[in-house]
């Protein structure tokens, strides 16, 4: 069945993904494990994407069947949401709408017990240093998706440093393009490679 849900996700069939969800859990299965499933089957439609077997019109259902599977699965994978961990901005960086690597991060924040903001996406460097003054985050997290768009988040550092942000604000990054190296290059505190270690890497940056 998991196999169907990933299918599902990849082949965008939104008509049947919520059924699908449904009746795996109903059957008992791991609400993590069927996550795992409908990512692999979102990763299997990139890779169709990236090789040209699949177009533009293919990848939007895909997103759109993995929303819906989503809105199932996520009341399954809630976690405690007592509790003030701390404060995250979140949002993508200017020119990127991919929203679900970021909203499974905002998702497991509130989970863990974390305050979110989400400004959602393609957000502007004005945009970022605007929330970060209005809403004092402990931690700002950026996404991005995009080779064309990584580079807006170490311009969103150096915004924060001209504006005297930076100090009392610790900076994440994450989304398939960056990495460590990346991190470090652009002046960021953190880099998770998925939501889990976001979350974990969080909670440090928060403690220190
Ligand atoms: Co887009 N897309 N897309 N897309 N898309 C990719 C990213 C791509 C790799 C596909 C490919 O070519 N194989 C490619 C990027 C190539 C590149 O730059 N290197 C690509 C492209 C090219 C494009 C367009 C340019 C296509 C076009 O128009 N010609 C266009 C750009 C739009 C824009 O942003 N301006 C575009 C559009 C779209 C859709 C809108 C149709 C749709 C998004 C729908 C939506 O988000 N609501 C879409 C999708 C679905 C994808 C793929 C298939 C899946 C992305 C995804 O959601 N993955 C993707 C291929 C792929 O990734 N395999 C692709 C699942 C998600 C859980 O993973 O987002 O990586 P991810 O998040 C992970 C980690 O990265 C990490 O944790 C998450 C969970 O574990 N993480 C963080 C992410 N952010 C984090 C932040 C943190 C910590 C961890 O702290 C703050």
């Amino acid at each position: 069945m998991l196999t169907s849900i990933s299918d599902a996700i990849c082949n965008g069939n939104t008509y049947d993904i919520a059924e699908l969800v449904q009746s795996d859990l109903d059957a008992g299965n791991d609400p993590h494990e069927l996550l795992k499933a409908m990512t692999d089957g979102l990763d299997r439609c990139g890779q169709k994407f990236g090789c040209g077997e699949y177009f533009l019109p293919e990848l939007i259902v895909a997103g759109e069947a993995f929303t819906e599977g989503m809105n199932i699965l996520e009341p399954h994978l809630v976690g405690s949401t007592m509790g003030q961990e701390g404060k995250v901005v979140l949002g993508t960086v200017a020119g990127d709408v991919h929203t679900i690597g970021k909203n499974l991060v905002g998702f497991l924040l509130k989970s863990s017990g974390f305050e979110v903001i989400d400004l959602e996406t393609d957000n502007s460097v004005e945009k970022f240093v605007q929330a970060v003054k209005k809403f004092q985050p402990d931690v700002l997290g950026m996404s991005a998706l995009l080779t064309t768009t990584m580079e807006g988040m170490g311009n969103v550092i150096k915004a924060l440093d001209k504006e005297g942000l930076r100090e009392r604000t610790k900076v994440i990054i994450g989304g398939g393009p960056v990495s460590e190296k990346f991190a470090e290059q652009i002046g960021a505190d953190a880099y998770a490679a998925d939501a889990v270690e976001g979350v974990r890497k969080i909670k440090e940056l928060v403690a220190k």
